[in-house]
C-alpha cells in the first residue's frame, strides 16, 4: 500500500509552479498599499526572493516577469542571475493597464496609432523572450466598455483579432502565446474577453501554439470551473493557470485559502487528463499579491497547497471511481473522490521533501533562516517596487 501511495504521487517530482515577480513586490487595494520592509527595489531582488520559495519547496523553479515593471537594461544579466539562484524566467507578461493612451482600448482601439503602439509593445516582449529564453508571452487584455453604444462590439472584436494575429505572426516557431480572460474589471458593461469561449475563438483562429489562461479569480461566483479545464484540455488549448483564491471578485489570494475544495476538483481534472505532466505544457503559475501577509512565505504556502490538492488528485482510486460512474452508482463516485480529497497529505509530502534534502517544513524553515530579518537591514534605500513598478 505504501508503495502504492508513493508510486501515485511520484508524479509531483517534475510537478512545477511558477512564482509571479509582483507578487514580492508591494500590493493593496485602490484604498491602500502597505508597504513592508525588505521589499526588493529591483528585478534582480524579487528574483533573489522567488528562488527561496524554490530552494525550500524544490517546486517553484521559474517566476513570471511583467513588462515594463521587470524591464532591465541587460535582459541576460537578469537571465544570468536568476539561473545562479536556481531558478529561470518563466512567462513574460504583457501590460496593456497602464497607459492613458489606452484609456478606451489597446488591442482593440479604434485610434490605429494607439492599436500599433500595444502591438509592438508585444513585440518588444517577443525580444525580452528571446532574450531570456522564455516561451510564453502572457496577454491579460483589460480592453473594454462601460456604456452600452460606447463603441462597436463586433468591430473592436475584429480590431482584437487582428492585433493578435499580427503578434502571433512575429512569433518564433517555439514561442507560445496564452490569453487570459476576466469577467468584468476594470470596464464594467462589456469586457473585450470577458470569458473562457470568448478567448478560446481567438485562439483558435491564430493557431496550435495560442491557448487559454485560466485566473482563477476571474470568473463569475458559482462558476463551475473544473468544467471549463476539462473542456479547455479536451482541445488541448489549455495553456496557463494564473492561480488564486477569490471571496467576492478578483481579490488575488493565496490558492486553496478560500476554497481547498474547488482546488481539489480541478486537480482532478487536470490529473485525469494527465494535464500535470510537463509535457502536456500546461504552465501552472501563480498570480498573487500579498497584501497584508509576508510575501515569501505568503508564496511558499501557495505552492504547497497546490501540492497538497495536486497530491489528493493523485490519489484517486481511478478505476473505483470509473466503475462507480459507469455503474450509476452516483454515491459510490462521490465518495470515491472524496476518500481521496479526505486523505491528509501533510505528512506523505514532508516526506517526500526529506527524500529529497528540502526541509519537512518549508515554513518554518523559511522562518528559521531570518532571511526576513536579513533583508529588512540590508535594503535600505532605493525603491520598493510596487503595483505597476
Ligand atoms: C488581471 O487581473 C491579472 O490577473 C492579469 O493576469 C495580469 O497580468 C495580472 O492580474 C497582474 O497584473
Ligand atoms: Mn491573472
Amino acid at each position: 500500500m505504501t508503495q502504492t501511495i508513493s508510486d501515485a504521487l511520484a508524479p509531483l517530482d517534475t510537478f512545477g509552479i511558477e512564482v509571479p515577480s509582483w507578487a514580492y513586490g508591494n500590493s493593496g487595494t485602490r484604498f491602500k498599499v502597505f508597504s513592508t520592509r525588505g521589499v526588493p527595489r529591483d528585478p534582480f531582488e524579487k528574483l533573489a526572493d522567488a528562488a527561496q520559495v524554490n530552494a525550500l519547496t524544490g517546486a517553484a523553479p521559474r517566476v513570471s516577469i511583467h513588462i515594463p515593471w521587470d524591464t532591465v537594461e541587460d535582459w541576460s544579466a537578469l537571465a544570468d542571475h536568476a539561473a545562479s539562484l536556481g531558478v529561470s524566467i518563466g512567462a513574460v507578461n504583457s501590460n496593456l493597464f497602464q497607459d492613458d493612451d489606452y484609456k478606451l482600448g489597446s488591442l482593440t482601439n479604434a485610434d490605429e496609432r494607439i492599436r500599433a503602439k500595444a502591438i509592438a509593445h508585444h513585440l518588444e516582449c517577443l525580444d525580452v523572450m528571446r532574450a531570456t529564453n522564455s516561451r510564453d508571452l502572457k496577454i491579460w487584455l483589460p480592453d473594454g466598455t462601460n456604456y452600452a453604444g460606447q463603441d462597436s462590439l463586433r468591430r473592436r472584436q475584429d480590431r482584437l483579432a487582428d492585433s493578435l494575429q499580427q503578434i502571433y505572426a512575429a512569433m518564433d516557431s517555439d514561442q507560445r502565446l496564452l490569453l487570459e480572460y476576466k469577467i468584468y474589471e476594470p470596464y464594467f458593461y462589456t469586457m473585450d474577453l470577458p470569458d473562457w469561449g470568448s478567448s478560446l475563438l481567438q485562439c483558435l483562429a491564430l493557431g496550435e501554439r495560442a491557448k487559454v489562461i485560466l485566473d482563477t479569480g476571474h470568473h463569475a461566483p458559482s462558476t463551475n470551473i473544473e468544467f471549463i479545464v476539462m473542456q479547455l484540455l479536451r482541445q488541448d488549448r489549455l495553456g496557463a493557470f494564473d492561480f488564486n483564491s477569490r471571496y467576492y471578485g478578483d481579490d488575488d489570494l493565496i490558492v486553496g485559502s478560500a476554497d481547498p475544495f474547488q482546488l481539489f476538483r480541478i486537480m482532478v481534472e487536470i490529473v485525469s487528463q494527465g494535464a500535470h505532466l510537463p509535457s502536456a505544457g500546461v504552465n501552472f503559475m501563480l498570480d498573487q499579491c500579498h497584501n497584508i501577509e509576508d510575501k515569501i512565505p505568503g508564496q511558499i504556502r501557495s505552492v504547497m497547497n497546490v501540492q497538497h490538492a495536486t497530491a489528493k488528485a493523485l490519489l484517486v482510486d481511478t478505476d473505483a471511481l470509473t466503475a462507480a460512474q459507469d455503474s450509476g452508482d452516483v454515491l459510490g463516485a462521490h465518495g470515491v473522490l472524496m476518500d481521496a480529497y479526505e486523505t491528509d497529505v501533510r505528512s506523505l509530502l514532508a516526506d517526500r521533501r526529506e527524500a529529497k534534502g528540502l526541509p519537512r517544513d518549508p515554513l518554518a524553515a523559511f522562518a528559521a533562516s531570518g532571511y526576513l530579518d536579513r533583508i529588512a537591514t540590508e535594503r535600505v534605500g532605493g525603491t520598493q517596487a510596487s503595483w505597476g513598478a
